[in-house]
């Protein structure tokens, strides 16, 4: 391998200043390497931080308004194409520029490259909506075209005569595979968001059948009337989300459909159309996930529109050995549920709505599964396409293998919400509140203490169901000042009380108490 710097460079040909076109094509490929895979990065990881876009979008931001409207009022409504256009030209300019640099005065071209990435990184972190994951296109950008750039600058021919040729033809091809795989993920993530905004489109013209079973109506007295308490129902935008699934799926309605297999007399395929069509019934169910710490937030509340899992399973009818269905989602996780809860009668369901809008993509839209005192990882299956009768003995859901165990029934549990953990207070009356559940039995009691106080019953609140979480207050009205613990236990309606033992959340969900902390001031 020759490496090229520019005193070899000089000394191998004094005479013939070397081509410029070959170090431009460096920065080019290495650019659209950059730039591709960032795309792709985008589309999988960060839909809307797309690097070419988030930069479009802080150039709009910045120009002066007389910019704007002369740039509008030359190209109309094509403003937004000749954006685009304009920032990928100089885009290609500079990296053409920063070949040249790197092969004449590394590590400027280098250089250069993390100039137009920070630029990209601080575009797609300065938009309000930002997470921390949309930096993932800029840096996956910088690196890439930081790296293909130097490998490919180092590989530049030089002008000697005898390995030339070889030299150049070696030079040709890695910049021509740098390309290609710019060019290549490019076009992937052009069509996966393509797929991802007509996915985001049928979701938007499909309006929800109607519900033929209401969920009886909330209790008014469900709610209390506590500033800062948890919302009753927790709305879809602030819904947790937990899956394995890299890039969320996105199913074409029209080309969903689910099985039922395994160990069934009758094999039972349905779609989308014929699952709405069927009486769909609205149920408010709290979904926890087993990865919840005590006092944790991967945990809401949402009323379900959905059609019950039992009578698509009387359709097949499971043989005797049967004792679980292993569902299976799109992307291939799977979720082992004992039969016993899909057809004991509760609301176990495949749900096409949440709180009256269509699932939400990354909630498993267009069907998933929710089966209440259930954690999400044996049950809640979403973007599910497979319901396979089987045998505990005989299969595992995608958790179990890996720690978690078999069964998943939700722990009774509560939490704290307000007064928020380390906030101070002042002296005098202080409310105290939160939610317990204990999913399929109930809450019956709610109790607090405050240091080594002894334990007293807050309010409960009206329950919506067994299946839901329970609000609850308690209203200290003698806080004295100075730096208070309050802890909080629940008893369930079969009268078990909250273990304060701690458990961690692996195998099979957290137990203890939650305790916060709490400043009183004088
Ligand atoms: N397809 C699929 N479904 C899944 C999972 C997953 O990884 N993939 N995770 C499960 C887990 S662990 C939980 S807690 C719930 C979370 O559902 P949510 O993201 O709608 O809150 O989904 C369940 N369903
Ligand atoms: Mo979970």
């Amino acid at each position: 391998m020759v490496y090229v710097t520019p005193d070899t460079a000089a000394s191998a040909s004094p005479r013939h200043p070397r081509a410029l076109w070959r170090p431009a094509a460096a920065g080019l490929a290495a650019a659209l390497a950059g730039l591709g895979l960032a795309e792709l990065a985008a589309a999988w990881l960060a839909p809307g931080a797309s690097p070419v876009l988030t930069v479009g979008a802080l150039v709009i931001d910045i120009v002066p308004p007389v910019v704007k409207d002369f740039v509008i009022g030359l190209f109309g409504t094509a403003d937004k194409i000749v954006l685009i256009a304009t920032i990928v030209l100089v885009l290609l300019l500079v990296a053409a520029l920063a070949g040249i640099l790197e092969s004449r005065r590394p590590p400027f071209g280098r250089l250069l490259v993390v100039l137009i990435g920070a630029i990209a990184l601080f575009a797609a972190l300065s938009r309000s909506s930002a997470s921390t994951l949309d930096a993932v296109p800029a840096v996956v950008a910088m690196g890439v075209a930081a790296i293909a750039l130097t490998f490919l600058t180092t590989r530049l021919p030089t002008n000697a005569p005898a390995p030339a040729a070889q030299g150049r033809r070696r030079f040709l091809v890695y910049t021509g595979i740098t390309a290609g795989v710019g060019l290549l993920a490019l076009a992937g993530g052009q069509l996966s968001a393509a797929a991802t905004r007509a996915a985001d489109a049928a979701r938007a013209r499909f309006t929800l059948p109607a519900a033929s079973v209401r969920q009886a109506a909330i209790p008014a007295g469900a709610s209390l009337d506590v500033a800062g308490i948890t919302p009753l129902i927790t709305p879809n935008a602030d819904f947790y989300r937990i899956d394995t699934a890299l890039s969320v799926p996105r199913i074409d309605p029209s080309t969903w459909r689910l099985r039922i297999t395994g160990l069934v007399e009758n094999e039972v395929e349905i779609d989308f159309a014929e699952l709405l069509a069927l009486p769909l019934e609205e149920s408010t169910t709290t979904l926890a996930c087993v990865s919840n710490y005590v006092g944790g937030d991967l945990i809401g509340n949402a009323t379900w529109l959905g059609y019950p899992i039992r009578e698509l399973l009387a359709r097949a009818r499971p043989t005797s050995g049967a004792d679980m269905v292993l569902s299976t989602s799109q992307d291939g996780f799977t979720a082992g549920t004992p039969i016993e809860a899909l057809t004991d009668g509760r609301n176990a369901i495949l749900a096409v709505g949440m709180n009256g809008e269509p699932l939400p993509l990354e909630h498993g839209y267009p069907v998933r599964m929710v089966v209440p005192g259930l954690y999400g990882y044996v049950s809640a299956t979403k973007w599910v396409v497979e319901l396979k009768l089987t045998r505990f003995d005989r299969e595992q859901g995608y958790w179990t293998p890996r720690g978690w165990s078999e069964l998943g029934p939700v722990k009774l549990s509560s939490r704290i919400d307000v007064p928020r953990e380390g906030i101070a207070v002042p002296a005098g009356s202080v409310v105290i509140a939160g939610v317990a559940w204990s999913q399929h039995v109930g809450i019956s009691a709610v109790a607090v203490q405050i240091d080594d106080g002894p334990w007293r019953d807050a309010t409960l609140a009206d329950a919506i169901s067994v299946d839901t979480w329970r609000q609850w207050a308690y209203t200290w009205t003698d806080a004295s000042a100075g730096d208070h613990t309050v802890k909080v236990r629940a008893t369930d309606a079969a009268g078990l009380v909250q273990t304060s033992a701690t458990a961690d959340v692996a195998p099979n969900g957290a137990t203890g108490l939650h305790e916060i902390s709490m400043s009183v001031s004088g």
